[in-house]
């Protein structure tokens, strides 16, 4: 069962190891196969680079109904677009395209072999989801996403998003403080951990059903003090108008700080514990996906170095740029993590 796992980070290391002239007969012979490009990249985009795979999902990107279409008609829109908070500033690079942050996607329960998901969504209905709340709090509950949406004050916020693939992006999400959200829940004194469970749906999430060997539904959790932190971040929108369905909604958790595998996107339930809880890509790679997993320069993936990272400021424009510690937010976070490895 082992072999037929893939961790986020594969495909880079693939890109690594298969050389140009290896990919480019790949590719003609596919061509003279006659494939469409869907085709082509869900089923051969391990082969290609990360840059050729982001030049692939422009051709489908470019359907009239791409991907800004999957934005649900029932989300709330109350507050929006919101204020953006200026205490949080990203001074050094642009906002990525919103095409690009909505065509290159890791959300493993669409599919796990392509960033290209969100024509995979169509089944999938966000509205209504109820959140369920329990564990250490001082009453379990229940409440519809809708009408906790739209009980927040809405703020966007302009963050750095890295995943451990080592892409990046710049996204103006829109949402509340995942510390606001902690609040309403009380949890007790006893509530070390937050934990954190996605929504999964065989009929309406095609990786569910296609991808038995991985452990669903997704689970993620943060220390209390992580949790609370004010950048930590719930998103229920982002570039002013609510969440499309690939980029997690009805709401996704939002860490800059850390890599983006750590936010569990379609958030169905919130559970406070005392012990520290498990987590989906640690327990299926322990030594690669830690628990902590703040972005680190100096802490190669075993795999690949983090000291850079491709930036995604279009799909039609890629480049370098260096990881910086704890991706920028050290100035928020540092002090809750002394034992981080500072170089
Ligand atoms: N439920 C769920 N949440 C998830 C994932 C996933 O596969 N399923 N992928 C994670 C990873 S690896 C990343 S990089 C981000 C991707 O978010 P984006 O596609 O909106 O950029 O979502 C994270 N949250
Ligand atoms: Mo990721």
């Amino acid at each position: 069962m082992a072999n037929i796992i893939i961790p986020p980070g594969w495909q880079s290391k693939d890109s690594e190891s298969t050389s140009r002239s290896a990919y480019d007969s790949r590719r003609t012979f596919i061509k003279t196969l006659g494939l469409g490009s869907i085709g082509v990249i869900g089923g051969w985009s391990y082969a290609c680079s990360d840059e050729d795979r982001i030049r692939e999902v422009v051709r489908v990107a470019d359907r009239p109904d791409g991907p800004l279409g999957t934005i649900p008609q029932d989300a709330p829109r109350a507050g929006l677009p919101a204020d953006r908070n200026t205490l949080y500033k990203v001074g050094e690079r642009e906002i990525s395209d919103r095409i690009a942050a909505s065509s290159y996607n890791n959300f493993y329960e669409f599919d796990g072999s392509s960033k290209e998901i969100w024509h995979l969504t169509d089944e999938y209905d966000p509205f209504p989801t109820v959140l369920k709340v329990r564990g250490e709090v001082e009453e379990e509950f229940e409440i519809d996403v809708f009408e906790l949406i739209e009980s927040m004050a809405i703020e966007e916020r302009l963050y750095r998003f890295r995943c451990v693939e080592a892409w990046s992006l710049t996204v103006p999400w829109s949402g509340f403080p995942l510390a606001k959200l902690i609040e309403r829940c009380r949890p007790t004194s006893k509530a070390e951990f937050v934990r954190f469970v996605s929504i999964s749906d065989k009929k309406q999430m095609p990786g569910v059903a296609n991808q038995p060997w991985y452990k669903w539904p997704y689970y993620e959790a943060l220390r209390i003090d992580e949790a609370m932190n004010p950048v930590a971040f719930m998103a229920t929108g982002m570039y002013g108008e609510p969440l499309p369905k690939q980029n997690g909604s009805p709401m996704r958790v939002v860490l800059p700080w850390k890599y983006g595998y750590k936010g569990a996107k379609a958030v169905r339930e919130i559970e406070f514990t005392r012990r520290q809880p498990k987590t989906f890509w640690n327990d299926l790679a322990p030594s690669e996906y830690s628990f902590l997993s703040n972005i680190n320069p100096n802490v190669p993936h075993p795999r690949w170095s983090q000291a850079s990272e491709r930036f995604i400021s279009s799909l039609e424009s890629v480049r370098r740029i260096p990881t910086t510690m704890f991706n920028g937010y050290g100035e928020w976070v540092g002090s809750m993590y002394p034992d981080e490895p500072r170089s």
